[in-house]
């Protein structure tokens, strides 16, 4: 190791130290890229239907990064229940838990979370569920969708309960 300092040239030296230190104090970064489920989460919000009964995923389209940690809650701000299913989706990311969430006063209690992996949720009016997930392939999922049938026999899908996940 001396004998090979010895050799560097001045400038070589300095970028050396300069890596070294940057290495040093990018020690807590790299213990949490080594587990991808341990990063800060990025929320994205869902709302499933809004007040009024208006159908529909909001935003229609949802954009994600693969190697990210997100926090997906989902928001079903409406008097029905409603699905977020998308197999495309749920075969492209690992799942490190759903949870249940409820606002109690000014705080969010957590009522229960679910490890493994998730296909479908569903969330009762009123209500929020958390996916907590990282995106583990890019690809275009068309087939977002709620799967109930009214008892008028109509499907969400026809009332506008359709949507697109974009994993780039
Ligand atoms: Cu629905």
């Amino acid at each position: 190791m001396i004998d090979t300092m010895r050799v560097m040239t001045t400038r070589g030296l300095v970028t050396s130290l300069a890596i070294a230190v940057a290495m040093f104090a990018r020690a807590d970064d790299a213990e949490a890229a080594g587990d991808l489920t341990r990063q800060e989460p990025v929320e994205v919000r869902v709302e499933l239907g809004r007040p009024g009964g208006q159908h529909g995923f909001f935003p229609r389209v949802i954009e994600f990064e693969t190697g990210r940690l997100y926090k997906l809650v989902l928001a079903n701000n409406s008097d029905h229940p409603h699905y977020f299913t998308s197999e495309g989706f749920a075969r492209s990311v690992f799942t490190r838990k759903a949870q249940v969430t409820q606002r109690v006063g000014d705080k969010l209690m957590v009522l229960a979370e679910f490890k493994g992996a998730i296909r479908e949720i569903e969330v009762y009016p009123g209500q929020t569920a958390e996916w907590w997930l990282v995106p583990v392939a890019a690809g275009r999922f068309d087939d977002l969708h709620c799967d109930i049938v009214d008892a008028d026999g109509k499907s969400h899908v026809a009332k506008g309960m359709v949507g697109s996940i974009v994993i780039k």
